[in-house]
C-alpha cells in the first residue's frame, strides 16, 4: 500500500494522509483520477457539444496518414473542422480563466471604490504610495487631493475598463512601447476585458468564426485582456488595499496545522475576506472563546492562492496546494476551511462529513450543496469573518479523535513584489534592476524563468514542479514563482536563501548570496503572474538587454497545469513575448494545424510561443536552450562562458 501510494505525490506528509484516507474509507481525487482516465478525443480538443446536434467527435485516425478524402469528412454535424473544433475549445478555455481572474479584480475594485467612499469599515488604504502610483499610471488628477477623492476615480477607471466598448484597455500602457505597437499592429490590443471575453462566446457559437487563426487571434485579445488588465488591476488594487507585499518568514506544508488548536483553513482566491478573517482570529475575545473550548488559541493557514495572498502580507502559513485540499481535512484536525472563489474540490464537502470539518462557503458566486454559508458582507465584514471564526471555535469540541497531523513543514521567504525586488536590489534610494541585468549580461545569472500554475491528479503532486525548478536554478536560471508552484517550491525548502548554496548553479548563487535572496522567489498568487510582467518590463526598460520582452533571456512554465486561469496566463505570457512550456497534457492535439500555429506561427507574430513537453527535465532543457538562443542574439553568450570557467581553465585556452 505505501509504495503504491508513494507514486502519488513526492511529499511524504500528502502520501501519509493518502494512506489514511484509504484507511477510514475516504474517496480523493488521487483514487477518482485512477478510476476514472481523461476521454481521449476531449483531452486532444476533438469534442464539440456546442450545439444540440452534438456531442460531434473528430479524432485524429489512427495510425495511417489521412486522405484529402477523408479530412474532408471528419467534421461536425454543421460541417465545422477539427481545426476549428480544437481552436473554439481552446479559446473558451481562456474564456474561462480570463473570466475568472477578471472578476476577482472586478471584486476587488468594487470593493476598492466602496472603501474609498466610506461604504466599508474596516479596510483602508495601506499603501499611499501604491495608490499615488496607480493615480499616475490612470491619469487621475493628484494636487492636493484626498486619498479617498484619489481612489475614488481610481475605482471608477478601473470598473470603466471592465465594460469598455472602444479604444484599448489604459493599463496596456505599462508594456514596453514595442510591444503596444506590436498588439496594435496585429489587432489583438483588447478594447474591455468582458468584451473580449463575451466576443469569444460568440465566435464560438455554432456558425459563427470558422477560421482557426481568427478564432486564436481572439483567444490572444482575450488573454491580454486578463493578464494586462484584470488580473493586473486586481493586484494593484489589492496592494493599495492591504499593503504591496515585502519579504516575510512563513511556512509551509501539511504539519502546520496544530494539533491543540482550532485549525482554520482559508481557500480559494481572494483576499477581501480573509483578510478579516486573519484580523478577527487574533481577537483576545475569540482567543479566549477557543480556550473556553479547550483549545490552546486559534491557528490560522491558508490553502492555494488565498493562502499565498495573506502568506505575503501577514505570514500566514500554508497548508497546502490544490492537491492537498481534501487531505487537510482527512488530518482530523480541521475546524472549518474557509472557501471564497476557484480550485475549490466540490468533494470537501463529502470529505468533511467524514470527519467533523464545517466547510464555510462565502461568495454567492460559489455554493457547495451541505456547506455552511456565510456570506462575506463588505459593508460589515469583520462581523462576517467574526461569525466565521466562532463557527470554527464551536467546532472545536466536536473533533473525533481520529487525528493525524504529519511532523514536515518548511521555513519560507515569501512577499518578493516587483517593488521589493527593485529595492532589494538597487538599494532604497536607487530601486532598480541594474543589478539583475548586470548580472544577467555578465552571465553569473543565465536568464530568469518564470515557473507558475496548478498540480494535475494526473501526475504525481509537485514531482514536476520541483524538478523542473531544482534544474532551472543549478543551471543558473533565477526563478520566480506563484501559485500551487510557489507552494510546492516552499514545501520542497527552495524559498529560503540557504536554498542557493545547495541546488543554486555557482553564478546564480553568488548573486543569492550577495544580495541575500533565495534563487527562487515567491510573487504571490495566480493573479500575480502580473507582477511578472511588470518585472519583465522593469527588464526592459533597464537597459541592456533588447527592448521587448521577446529579446530577454526569459522562459515560463506551468509544469502542472490544470485550470482554464493558466491557459489564460500561458496565452498572455506567450502574447507578451515569452517562450512557454505547459507539461501533463496538450488540449488542441486533435488538430496539426492548430498545434503547429500555437507552437510555431505565433514566435513569427508575437516572439512567443507555446511549447508542450512533460517530462520536467527536458522541458527545463527546452528553456534553457531559449535562454541561450537569446543571449546570443543579445551578443551575451560569452560572457556566460567566461564565468564558468575558473582561472585554470581560462590559462589553458590562452594557452591553445
Ligand atoms: Fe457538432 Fe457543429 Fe454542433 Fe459543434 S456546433 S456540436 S461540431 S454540429
Ligand atoms: S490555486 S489556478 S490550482 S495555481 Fe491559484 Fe493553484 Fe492553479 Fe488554482
Amino acid at each position: 500500500m505505501a509504495e503504491e501510494q508513494e507514486t502519488k505525490s513526492i511529499d511524504q506528509g500528502t502520501i501519509e494522509l493518502i494512506e489514511k484516507a484509504a484507511k477510514d474509507g475516504v474517496n480523493t481525487a488521487f483514487d477518482r483520477a485512477e478510476a476514472m482516465k481523461p476521454c481521449p478525443i476531449g483531452s486532444v480538443g476533438s469534442c464539440c457539444k456546442h450545439c444540440g446536434m452534438g456531442p460531434c467527435r473528430v479524432p485524429l485516425p489512427k495510425g495511417k496518414e489521412e486522405t484529402p478524402e477523408e479530412k474532408q469528412k471528419r467534421r461536425g454535424v454543421c460541417g465545422a473542422t477539427a481545426e476549428t473544433i480544437a481552436a473554439r475549445n481552446f479559446i473558451r478555455m481562456i474564456a474561462g480563466g480570463a473570466a475568472a481572474h477578471s472578476d476577482h479584480g472586478r471584486g476587488v475594485a468594487e470593493l476598492f471604490l466602496e472603501v474609498a467612499r466610506g461604504g466599508a469599515p474596516g479596510y483602508g488604504i495601506k499603501d499611499e504610495q501604491k495608490l499615488l502610483q496607480v493615480a499616475l499610471d490612470l491619469g487621475v488628477e493628484i494636487g492636493e487631493r484626498t486619498n479617498n477623492e484619489i481612489a475614488t476615480d481610481i475605482g471608477q477607471i478601473v470598473l470603466g475598463e471592465y465594460g469598455k466598448q472602444e479604444g484599448e484597455l489604459i493599463t496596456l500602457r505599462k508594456a514596453p512601447l514595442k510591444r503596444q505597437e506590436l498588439w496594435r499592429k496585429l489587432g489583438v490590443a483588447p478594447r474591455g476585458i468582458d468584451r473580449e471575453i463575451v466576443e469569444i462566446m460568440h465566435r464560438t457559437h455554432i456558425g459563427v468564426d470558422q477560421d482557426y487563426k481568427s478564432l486564436l487571434k481572439q483567444g490572444v485579445r482575450a488573454a491580454l485582456a486578463d493578464g494586462w488588465g484584470g488580473s493586473l488591476m486586481a493586484t494593484e488594487l489589492q496592494d493599495i488595499l492591504f499593503g504591496t507585499p515585502a519579504p516575510i518568514l512563513g511556512q509551509a506544508n501539511l504539519g502546520v496545522l496544530e494539533k491543540d488548536e482550532v485549525n482554520i483553513i482559508i481557500h480559494g482566491h481572494e483576499p477581501l475576506l480573509s483578510e478579516m478573517i486573519v484580523a478577527a482570529a487574533q481577537e483576545p475575545e475569540m482567543i479566549e472563546l477557543a480556550k473556553s473550548k479547550g483549545a490552546k488559541g486559534i491557528n490560522l493557514s491558508g490553502m492555494c492562492c488565498t493562502a499565498n495572498e495573506i502568506l505575503m502580507r501577514h505570514g500566514v502559513p500554508i497548508a497546502g496546494n490544490f492537491l492537498q485540499q481534501e487531505l487537510a481535512i482527512v488530518t482530523g484536525a480541521v475546524e472549518a476551511m474557509v472557501v471564497d472563489v476557484q480550485c475549490i474540490m466540490q468533494s470537501v464537502q463529502t470529505v468533511a462529513e467524514c470527519y467533523h470539518t464545517k466547510i464555510i462557503t462565502t461568495s454567492p458566486k460559489a455554493r457547495i450543496p451541505g456547506a455552511t454559508h456565510i456570506e462575506f458582507d463588505e459593508h460589515d465584514a469583520l462581523k462576517s469573518a467574526r461569525e466565521i471564526v466562532k463557527t470554527a471555535i464551536e467546532n472545536f469540541p466536536n473533533r473525533k479523535g481520529n487525528v493525524h497531523i504529519p511532523d514536515n513543514k518548511t521555513d519560507q521567504i515569501a512577499g518578493f513584489s516587483h517593488e521589493t525586488i527593485n529595492y532589494l536590489l538597487g538599494g532604497m534610494f536607487r530601486a532598480s534592476y541594474r543589478p539583475l541585468n548586470d548580472n544577467i549580461i555578465n552571465g553569473r545569472i543565465r536568464g530568469v524563468a518564470g515557473v507558475v500554475g496548478c498540480n494535475n491528479a494526473r501526475t504525481k503532486h509537485n514531482e514536476a514542479h520541483i524538478t523542473m525548478v531544482k534544474e532551472l536554478i543549478k543551471n543558473d536560471v533565477l526563478v520566480i514563482t506563484t501559485g500551487c508552484n510557489a507552494i510546492a517550491c516552499a514545501e520542497a525548502g527552495l524559498l529560503v536563501p540557504e536554498a542557493a548554496k545547495k541546488f543554486a548553479g555557482k553564478g546564480l548563487a553568488e548573486v543569492c548570496e550577495t544580495v541575500g535572496i533565495p534563487p527562487v522567489l515567491h510573487m504571490g498568487s495566480c493573479v500575480d503572474n502580473s507582477r511578472i510582467l511588470i518585472a519583465a518590463t522593469a527588464m526592459v526598460k533597464d537597459g541592456g538587454l533588447g527592448d521587448d520582452i521577446s529579446d530577454l533571456p526569459v522562459a515560463g512554465a506551468a509544469p502542472e497545469w490544470m485550470s482554464e486561469k493558466a491557459i489564460s496566463i500561458g496565452q498572455y505570457f506567450v502574447a507578451s513575448g515569452v517562450y512557454t512550456v505547459f507539461g501533463v497534457t496538450w488540449p488542441t492535439t486533435g488538430s496539426k494545424e492548430v498545434t503547429d500555429y500555437l507552437f510555431k506561427d505565433m514566435e513569427e507574430m508575437l516572439g512567443g510561443m507555446w511549447a508542450f513537453e512533460p517530462d520536467p527535465i527536458r522541458a527545463a532543457h527546452l528553456m534553457i536552450a531559449h535562454i541561450d538562443k537569446k543571449r546570443k542574439a543579445l551578443g551575451i553568450d560569452k560572457a556566460r562562458e567566461r564565468v564558468l570557467y575558473d582561472m585554470d581553465m581560462r590559462r589553458e585556452l590562452d594557452a591553445v
